[in-house]
């Protein structure tokens, strides 16, 4: 109708004239436009959903009510690989899942994975915000899916065991170790010489509870807020590998939204992975003590035997392979040369 006017036009345009128009006004809020899933396989009080939870009230707000996000947290819908399926299919439209595990779809999203390739977050920023982060972006585009800029943070990765701390390459020989479903995990912790299971992160607690694994690797956050230190005893600080979540969008439901709705969402997930970022530094001052506190002994091993295991069984040299020397040379652009 000619005469309906848009009422988030209307505010857009600053219109200070009293406009006598029926629907604006105290009332209750229209039905949403878009009502979309946002599923991950973290806690809601993790910072990830912490951030989230607030970005998700601005979308509301600032959409006008148009896109209305319910999150479905601690793998809810189903395990990471099924729930990458599902937003595949468009049964949920919002996934947030680490690169490596999305790489059984986009090989090249585990590339920030590779083993002790950061030295710091400093250049894990540097690469995720740059021209590697583009890079994988682009990849993963072409894959129905669409990864917002900003990666969230998911920590350096530590290795612990309820057996025996890892001090060095030795203590690595046939270690049953738990890995995510990921090839990259899988080839890493097989050139360590461990003997890595592959499981979904919402099965991993009682895996360890009951023996199915000894060992894990993880984030101190991670051991902290899914209380790992109820289940494992040695905290060996490898620093082995940094892990981020990237924020994906089904492509078609993305598509669906206008472009004023896009921009919204995007700036919206974008400063809350920001913020996110800065929680996990703050997490990271006091979570040794307070692990150590929860009975977990702690190491601090020399990586470079380890890393040498690596680069002795192949492992660099095989990844660079399957990546390619276009993204290898733009990941040493940050990491300096790894071979
Ligand atoms: O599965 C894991 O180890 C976790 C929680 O860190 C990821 O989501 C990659």
């Amino acid at each position: 109708m000619t005469n309906t006017l848009n009422r988030r036009t209307l505010l857009k345009a600053g219109s200070t004239a009293v406009i006598a128009a029926p629907f604006i006004g105290v009332g209750k809020a229209r039905a949403a436009e878009f009502n979309y899933k946002f599923a991950n396989n973290l806690t809601i009080d993790h910072p990830v959903n912490v951030r989230m939870a607030a970005a998700i009230k601005r979308i509301s707000e600032e959409s006008d009510g148009r896109v209305e996000i319910s999150v479905f947290p601690s793998s809810q819908l189903g395990s990471d690989t099924d729930t990458l399926n599902q937003l595949r299919a468009g049964a949920v439209e919002f996934f947030t899942l680490s690169g490596l595990i999305l790489a059984t779809l986009v090989p090249l999203a585990s590339i920030n994975g590779i083993g002790f390739a950061f030295p710091n977050k400093g250049k894990v920023w540097d690469a995720m915000d740059g021209e590697l982060g583009a890079h994988v972006r682009e990849a993963i585009s072409k894959s129905g899916l669409i990864a917002m800029d900003k990666i969230f943070d998911n920590g350096f990765r530590q290795i612990t065991t309820s057996t025996r701390p890892i001090n060095g390459p030795e203590d690595l020989k046939g270690l049953k170790i738990r890995v995510p479903p990921s090839p990259l995990w899988t080839s890493m912790f097989n050139a360590l010489g461990t003997a890595p299971v592959s499981i979904n992160w919402n099965e991993v607690y009682t895996s360890l509870q009951t023996g199915v694994a000894d060992a894990q690797e993880n984030a101190l956050s991670t051991i902290d807020i899914f209380r790992i230190y109820e289940v494992q005893k040695y905290v060996s600080m490898t620093n082995h590998m940094w892990d981020g979540f990237w924020f994906l969008a089904n492509e078609r439901a993305w598509d669906a939204l206008p472009e004023d709705l896009q921009k919204i969402v995007a700036q919206h997930v974008n400063e809350a992975a920001v913020l996110q970022r800065a929680d996990m530094q703050a997490l990271n001052v006091s979570l040794r003590a307070d692990l150590q506190s929860k009975g977990m002994e702690f190491n601090d091993p020399d990586p470079a035997p380890i890393r040498e295991l690596l680069r002795a069984n192949g492992f660099y040299d095989e990844w660079k392979a399957n990546y390619g020397e276009e993204a290898w040379s733009i990941l040493e652009k940050s990491t300096g040369k790894l071979i």
